[in-house]
C-alpha cells in the first residue's frame, strides 16, 4: 500500500511494479491491483481522514510511506507511522530532484515515527527500485508468503 501526500509519485510507483506502461492517471478513487493499493492523497491531507488509511492497511502486507524530495511541505502528523501494525517503509521520493532538502526528508521520516532504513527512490531514474523490492520481500519471506504469491 502506497501512501504520499499530492503528486509525490505514488501512482507512479504502483504503475511500475504493475508493469503498466499506459498514460498516469489521477484519480481520487483508492486504486487496488493484485500486488498494490494506490491510497488517495486526500487520506493524509485530512487528519479526519485517517481512520480510512487504517482500515485500507488491514488489506496490506506493508506500507511504502512518501515523503516528496521536491516538495517537503509537512503533510502528516507526529508518530502517523505508529498507527499500522504491518511493517512501515519509509520512502524519499523523486530523490532525483533538489538534492538540498535530502536531510529534511529524513528529517520528517523520523518525526513520523518511520525506522530507518529509508530508500531514496526515483522512479523516473530507476534509483531504489531493487532495494525497494528487496525489502518488500524480506517482509513477505517474513511472512511465510514468499512462496505463494511470488
Ligand atoms: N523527477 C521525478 N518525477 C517523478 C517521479 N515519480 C513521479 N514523477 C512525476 O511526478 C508527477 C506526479 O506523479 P504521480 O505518480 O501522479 O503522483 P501521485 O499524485 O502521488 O500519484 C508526474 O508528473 C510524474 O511523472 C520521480 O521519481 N522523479
Ligand atoms: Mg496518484
Amino acid at each position: 500500500m502506497v501512501i504520499g501526500p499530492r503528486n509525490c509519485g505514488k501512482t507512479t510507483l504502483v504503475n511500475y511494479i504493475n508493469g503498466y506502461e499506459g498514460p498516469l492517471r489521477k484519480t481520487q478513487d483508492t486504486i487496488y491491483t493484485d500486488t498494490t493499493i494506490d491510497v488517495p492523497s486526500a487520506y493524509i491531507e485530512n487528519a479526519w481522514m485517517y481512520k480510512h488509511i487504517i482500515a485500507l492497511a488491514q488489506d496490506a502486507l506493508c506500507i511504502v510511506l512518501m515523503v516528496d524530495q521536491s516538495r517537503t511541505t509537512e503533510v502528516y502528523s507526529h508518530g502517523f507511522a505508529r498507527n499500522f501494525r504491518c511493517p512501515v517503509i519509509g520512502v524519499i521520493s523523486k530523490c532525483d530532484l533538489k538534492p538540498e532538502n535530502r536531510e529534511t526528508c529524513i528529517k520528517q521520516l523520523e518525526n513520523i515515527g518511520c525506522e530507518p532504513p529509508f530508500i531514496d527512490l526515483s522512479v523516473t531514474e530507476g534509483k531504489g527500485l531493487d532495494e525497494l523490492e528487496k525489502h518488500i520481500l524480506e517482509i513477505k519471506k517474513g511472512k511465510g508468503l514468499d512462496e505463494v504469491h511470488n
